[in-house]
């Protein structure tokens, strides 16, 4: 039987909206990669229909630690747009990982060595990603994590800095209330987050997609994600980069 993509949608759609966590889709279903893909972008869609506007891209599973916390072993991304969730009531069980984010100044599309993705930025900043599984437990497999949009809920973008700066092998933490949760290395990120830029050219045009100029792209966690509770202040830190932060309240 042919899979229902716009019902698909419609259920991880309305599991955000209404911050409840559903089975994974799987359990009930079978669709291939690329069908997720297709979830997604209808889930997407129905964003845009509402009013959201598309502002880039996250890449997910780009290190170690993040693929070995999920139990997953592909890189994957989702769709960043500008309707980020901001009351816990409105997240299921929340995460936040340290990552740091490009701005672009040139469309990127297709294969691309790290250098030529890193020829289309335009600044470098210190991020966090707040995630959020619409499954329950935050269990999933690879189809389940791209049809709900690579788990992306939002995210806080700390100074722009220039795009010479050295990514090599940038020491980062990541402190809840001034305890550090996290630490790693920009080097977390496939040896360097130009690799995770450059996965990003050439994954989204598998999809038919360019990376637009004035577009994030969001390089994936550095470390695990730790989960989030009101009282928490956050803040990365990222040698070179400064820091970002914020605040999570009820
Ligand atoms: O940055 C990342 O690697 C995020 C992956 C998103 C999936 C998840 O961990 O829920
Ligand atoms: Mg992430």
């Amino acid at each position: 039987m042919a899979t229902d993509i716009k019902k698909l949608a419609e259920i991880v759609d309305t599991a955000a909206i209404e911050a409840t966590a559903i089975p994974q889709l799987s359990q009930s279903h079978s669709f291939t990669l690329d069908e997720a893909y297709d979830i997604q972008a209808e889930m997407i869609n129905r964003r845009l229909v509402r009013g959201e506007v598309r502002v880039g891209m996250k890449m997910g599973f780009t290190s170690r630690a993040k693929m070995i916390q999920m139990g997953v072993d592909d890189m994957i991304w989702g769709r960043l747009t500008d309707g980020g969730v901001i009351s816990l009531r409105d997240y299921v069980h929340p995460r936040v990982e340290p990552e740091v984010a490009f701005l672009l100044k040139k469309p990127l599309t297709g294969p691309t060595t790290p250098m030529q993705a890193m020829a289309a930025v335009e600044a470098i900043a210190p991020a966090l990603e707040i995630i959020d599984s619409r499954y329950e437990a935050f269990k999933f497999n690879v189809q389940d994590v791209v049809a709900d949009n690579a788990s992306s809920t939002g995210f806080v973008i700390g100074p722009w800095c220039p795009p010479d700066t050295d990514l090599d092998n940038l020491g980062g933490i990541m402190e809840f209330n001034g305890r550090p949760v996290q630490i790693g290395s920009t080097a977390a990120i496939l040896g360097h987050p130009g690799r995770s830029l450059a996965a990003a050219s050439r994954m989204t045009a598998e999809e038919g997609e360019t990376l637009e100029v004035g577009w994030i792209v969001m390089a994936g966690g550095v470390t695990e994600a730790s989960p989030l509770s009101a009282g928490i202040s956050v803040r990365n830190s990222v040698e070179g980069l400064g820091s970002v932060g914020f605040k999570v309240v009820e």
